[in-house]
């Protein structure tokens, strides 16, 4: 049974966006998608009070890295709250279609969970074959865009940033990757959930040398919401390029800017405190907080496009 402000298994997520669409024919829909390294079953969310009206999206993901915790429980508290709450049919989804995608790393987020596994994994649990005994590629390095160019492990043995031994060498990301493809035209703004710190950053990610043409645009949406979360309660985010942050190639955010042509991508670092163990009982004031920035999202995406 899923906790809304708790931790809950790939398992029942999974049940509970099939519960959802079930609830709420005609409003949410499961689209399965395929399966990860280990057979773990990816379906993704799609929200539309009408979804033959061509509508802007926006793109959520969350969970590419196994253990920040707090970013797939905020993707869940999203589609919750979309899918329940009536207000939100009159403004987040007025004009905006959402796609959301909980748990992109399902093989790594619950060897974070099993007793035997490491709370600590990061990434995939992907075998690196011939190549060596090692598993894991991080999926946020596997992306192909500037694919190793900076900020990567090329050691499959690596913990934190192997960046696999070809671009989308990965299920999963080839998987986020068909999403962004097969909706680009309508794709407007993508957000990955992620913890921690406290940052909202825009590319480019794999360099700090230089910035978008229209970095402004990315720069000042990102202030937004920062201050819509503030009015929530919630502290400031720390708005820059990721690369200013620190240089890392083969991000989903610079992906989906620089070759899908999503023109608001971003990757969102969700909490300010505690790293990767939030403990649960924080996440009732942390996940309304983030949702109205969420909400202030969706207000520029819809007065935008
Ligand atoms: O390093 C990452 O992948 C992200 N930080 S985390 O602590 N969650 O691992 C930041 C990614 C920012 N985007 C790019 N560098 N492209
Ligand atoms: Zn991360």
């Amino acid at each position: 049974r899923l906790n809304i402000f708790g931790y809950n298994s790939f398992d029942t997520i999974n049940a509970f966006l099939e519960q959802t669409a079930a609830a709420h024919p005609g409003l949410a829909q499961v689209q399965p998608l395929k399966r990860s390294s280990q057979g773990r079953q990816l379906k993704l969310m799609k929200i539309s009070t009408n979804p033959g009206a061509n509508n802007p999206i926006i793109f959520v993901d969350a969970g590419i890295h196994a253990r920040e915790w707090a970013a797939p429980a905020m993707a869940v508290y999203l589609i919750h709250r979309l899918t329940s709450d009536p207000a939100a049919r009159e403004e987040e989804l007025n004009g905006v279609d959402w796609y959301i995608l909980p748990n992109v790393n399902p093989d790594g987020y619950e060897f974070t969970r099993y007793s035997r596994g490491n709370r600590l994994w990061r990434k995939t649990r992907s075998r690196s074959s011939a190549r060596s005994d090692c598993f894991g590629v991080d999926g946020n390095r596997n992306y192909g865009f500037k694919w190793g160019v900076s900020g990567v492990s090329r050691d499959p043995c690596n913990q934190e940033t192997y960046a696999g031994p070809e671009p989308f060498s990965e299920p999963e990301t080839r998987m986020v990757r068909d999403v962004m493809m097969e909706n680009a035209k309508r794709l407007k703004l993508y957000v990955s959930l992620h913890s921690y710190g406290n940052y909202l950053v825009y590319p480019w990610g794999y360099t700090g040398a230089s910035l978008p043409d229209d970095w402004r645009k990315l720069d000042t949406l990102a202030h937004k919401v920062s201050k819509a979360i503030v009015g929530a309660g919630g502290s400031p985010l720390k708005v820059l390029s990721a690369g200013h942050w620190y240089p890392a190639a083969g991000g989903s955010d610079d992906y989906a800017y620089g070759v899908v042509g999503v023109p608001y991508s971003y990757t969102m670092e969700l909490t300010d405190g505690y790293e990767f163990q939030l403990p649960a009982k924080m996440l009732p004031k942390l996940l309304p907080q983030f949702y109205e920035g969420f909400k202030e999202f969706a207000r520029n995406i819809r007065s935008e496009f």
